[in-house]
């Protein structure tokens, strides 16, 4: 499966470079990475992204949106195509799917990717798949003075200072007012719920590296899974494609979150040997072995923490991959697996895939719940938000 993965904004081009970083492992699924934003420093401070492929536009707009939603949507409209041409330096008409990616609670990319996801979705027939943050609530809070740091202390032009913006009193809101735009566009909505994955005390600027780090890692795990060209498939027993990845995320805009677990295994030491391909992978595993690697990382995917919390009883739809050397990925197991996932979620459209890594030296499960019902931290943004949007309402009558 051949992705075009398009940042929009901060965090949107941070996690596409992150996305690419973790398709340097060979088994490439990202066809071209895209950058785009209004400020060109976001632009510039990437490491993935090929150059030609970073874009800044909007360059009348100085100093930013300054999280102004209502600007971002215009700037987005005014944009739209021209951002759109950008993609043309790659092969968007090849593509098995687009991955649009953002931070939920900005202005650029919140104000941007409703736009580009529709204008997507008339130019192209591949699925286009949001990939999202949801907004901390430390970003919400006043920050108070730090005497030690004097970047962060209040002056008269800026009372609230946070290391890289950080303070963004409308970030809820901004999340809920893109992801009513983004309804009806967005075939699905993959979420990363920033507040969940933060630990006490931590800045988002501190702990962004390892929060995109995490998501890349399991969006890969999906989507390297799928990769087309991979040789390595031929000797999968249950292969996933692209349509079925676009059967268990839909095309009504449902949310889906991911869950991830590992574990490392002890291999014969083959492994540049078996990538050389002068010896089979078959090598001797205990079974009991083998099937316990299974159940454990299934079982740390489907009971660890979620991209997104929620209850997997909810979920309409799910997919199970299981990877690893082959020897390993006990057929019974991932089996067993996908019943215990049957029985979790309660439905029936479930599909399961096996995933061989010969050079591989861990087991790695990877669940995706679709169309996840009521999720606490989403309900809880909603609710927040709506008695702000009804004074509003209110106020311009
Ligand atoms: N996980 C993660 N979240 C981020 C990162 N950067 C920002 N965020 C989140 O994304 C939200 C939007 O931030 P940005 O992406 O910087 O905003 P923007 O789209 O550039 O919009 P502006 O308001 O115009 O700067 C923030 O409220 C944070 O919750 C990042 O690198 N990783
Ligand atoms: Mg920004």
């Amino acid at each position: 499966m051949q992705l075009e993965v398009i940042g929009v904004g901060g965090a949107g081009c941070r996690i596409a470079d992150s996305i690419a970083a973790a398709d340097s492992t060979g088994r490439s699924f990202v066809g071209d990475a895209f950058a785009f934003d209004v400020d060109s420093d976001e632009v510039t401070a990437l490491s993935e992204v090929p150059v030609a492929n970073r874009h800044r536009y909007g360059q009348t707009i100085d100093g930013g949106l300054e999280g102004d939603l209502q600007r971002g949507f215009s700037v987005g409209d005014a944009h739209v195509d021209e951002l759109s041409r950008q993609l043309d330096r790659g092969q968007p008409s090849v593509a098995d799917a687009f991955l649009v990616c953002l931070g939920l609670g900005g202005a650029t990319g919140g104000g941007t990717a409703p736009a580009l996801v529709a204008n997507l979705k008339t130019l192209y027939d591949a699925p286009v798949y949001v990939l999202t943050t949801l907004p901390a609530k430390r970003e919400l809070e006043v920050p108070t003075d730090d005497g030690d740091d004097p970047s962060r202390r209040p002056t008269q032009a800026d009372p609230h200072p946070r290391p890289d913006g950080e303070h963004r009193p409308l970030a809820e809101e901004n999340a809920v007012r893109t992801l009513e735009r983004l309804e009806g566009r967005a075939d699905a909505v993959i979420c990363f719920d920033n507040e969940a994955w933060l630990r006490a005390g931590e800045s988002l600027s501190e702990a962004r590296g390892r929060l995109n780090r995490e998501f890349a890692t399991r969006v890969a795990a999906v989507f390297a899974a799928t990769a087309g060209a991979n040789d390595e498939q031929v000797d999968a027993e249950s292969v996933v494609d692209a349509n079925d990845v676009a059967r268990i995320f839909g095309s009504r805009t449902d949310v889906i979150t991911l869950g991830y677990g590992t574990q490392d295994v002890e291999t014969d030491d083959g492994g540049s040997l078996l990538g050389l391909g002068l010896f089979t992978s078959k090598e001797s595993v205990d079974t009991s072995a083998a099937v316990s690697a299974v159940e454990t990382t299934i079982s740390k995917a489907l009971r660890g923490r979620l991209t997104l919390e929620c209850e997997p009883s909810g979920a309409d739809r799910a997919l199970l991959l299981v990877g690893g050397p082959p020897a390993w990925l006990n057929r019974q197991a991932i089996a067993d697996g996908r019943s215990l996932l049957e029985t979790t979620t309660g439905s029936a459209e479930i599909l399961s895939g096996d995933v061989p890594r010969p050079d591989g030296d861990g087991v790695f499960a990877i669940v995706a719940l679709a169309g996840v019902g009521p999720a606490s931290r989403l309900e809880q943004l909603r609710s927040e938000t709506r008695p702000f949007e009804r004074d509003r309402a209110g106020e311009d009558q």
